[in-house]
């Protein structure tokens, strides 16, 4: 990295002077629905040299895992100035750490990973610092307590989005005439102790505080799958505890416990127990335009390029800050329509 950043400084005053004409056409600016407008490493900056980045991703559990990994296989191509070693830890803290460990021997330029939970990082990424290597965080965030060992974090506020799932009730009951009547809630659980499920459950909680007639009466764990979140519905029926509204911490999850509910004979949506799904994939919308699910919580996963930005900036030896969040929306069937043609997840 000091190599890299040495060698910028060097180019700065050429740079400079490139920056209005000819730097021009080789600057790729990103789009500008973008969160963030920064511009890769121009040709100049790398002089024939790529930036090396180590991303240990932490599985392939989801559409939307995997919406992510393309958004970053896209975003840091050699024709982008950068070199990517790809590591998928196929949901095991213990992989993620060792992949760590070797973007550290082999001295890169550069470690991305997203955290499958948030404890249990402070050893690694200690080691990262000694070798002065930058980490940045995509996604998934760590114990707040480790806060000084990464650089930055790219990804979506996860506890918005669970305050989101509070307030689309919040309106669904208000609009129905039934914000007095009791509410009973079962929650399909993300992988236990990952800032997804963390943040998405205590934005939501925050909401649930205000209304003592809403109740949580079933609580189980899907680790983000489909096939997992089936079984757990299946429990939860067999139990045969009553409940209102189901909400599913991601799209993989809702299909499973659908596919339960359904084999049961149990309708959900306008006319049954209400669905409030997270992350947005077309599949989902598509349910959500059919009246099968109520809302989806917009969970961005092209974050590559603002990604890519980040680590420009690093290497450029600028400032950054600690965080950047995507933009996430809210979809119902009043406004599904919209985005539904151009979803490519
Ligand atoms: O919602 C889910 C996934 O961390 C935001 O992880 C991510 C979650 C996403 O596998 O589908």
């Amino acid at each position: 990295m000091k190599r890299r950043i040495r060698r910028s400084l060097c180019f700065l005053a050429l740079l400079c002077l490139l920056l209005c004409s000819a730097c021009a056409p080789f600057c790729v600016t990103l789009p500008s629905d973008t969160a963030d407008t920064g511009e890769y490493l121009s040709p100049e900056e790398l002089r024939g040299d790529l930036v090396s980045v180590g991303f240990s991703q932490l599985g392939s559990e989801s559409l939307w895992r995997r919406a992510n990994t393309e958004s970053v296989e896209q975003a840091l191509r050699e024709e982008n100035g950068y070199f990517l070693l790809f590591h998928n830890a196929r949901q095991k803290q213990e992989n993620q750490i060792k992949a760590i460990r070797s973007f550290i021997s082999q001295n890169v330029d550069c470690i991305v990973f997203s955290p499958i939970t948030e404890e249990g990082w402070t050893t690694v990424l200690e080691e990262a610092r000694k070798a002065e290597i930058p980490v940045i965080l995509l996604d998934r965030s760590i114990d707040r307590r480790d806060e000084a060992l990464y650089t930055s974090f790219v990804g979506e506020d996860m506890e918005q989005e669970g305050r989101n799932a509070g307030l689309w009730l919040e309106s669904y009951t208000r609009g129905r005439g039934m914000e007095e009547q009791e509410l009973r809630i079962a929650v399909l659980r993300g992988t236990r102790g990952s800032s997804a499920q963390r943040g998405r459950s205590m934005g939501f909680d925050r909401i649930l505080e205000k209304h003592p007639n809403w109740h949580i009466v079933q609580q189980a764990d899907g680790d983000f799958t489909t096939a997992k979140a089936k079984e757990a519905m299946q429990d939860i029926l067999r139990s045969g505890v009553p409940f209102d509204v189901l909400l599913s911490q991601n799209d993989d999850m809702t299909f499973g416990a659908l596919e339960a509910l359904s084999e049961a004979g149990i309708p959900t949506g306008e006319d049954g127990i209400a669905v409030i799904s997270f992350d947005a994939c077309k599949q989902a919308l598509k349910l959500v335009e059919q009246g099968v699910i109520n809302v989806d919580i917009e969970c961005n996963p092209e974050s590559g390029e603002l990604l890519a930005s980040v680590i420009a900036r690093i290497m450029r030896g600028e400032e950054v800050e600690k965080a950047y969040y995507m933009e996430d929306r809210v979809f119902t069937k009043d406004n599904v329509r919209e985005v539904i043609g151009n979803r490519g997840y």
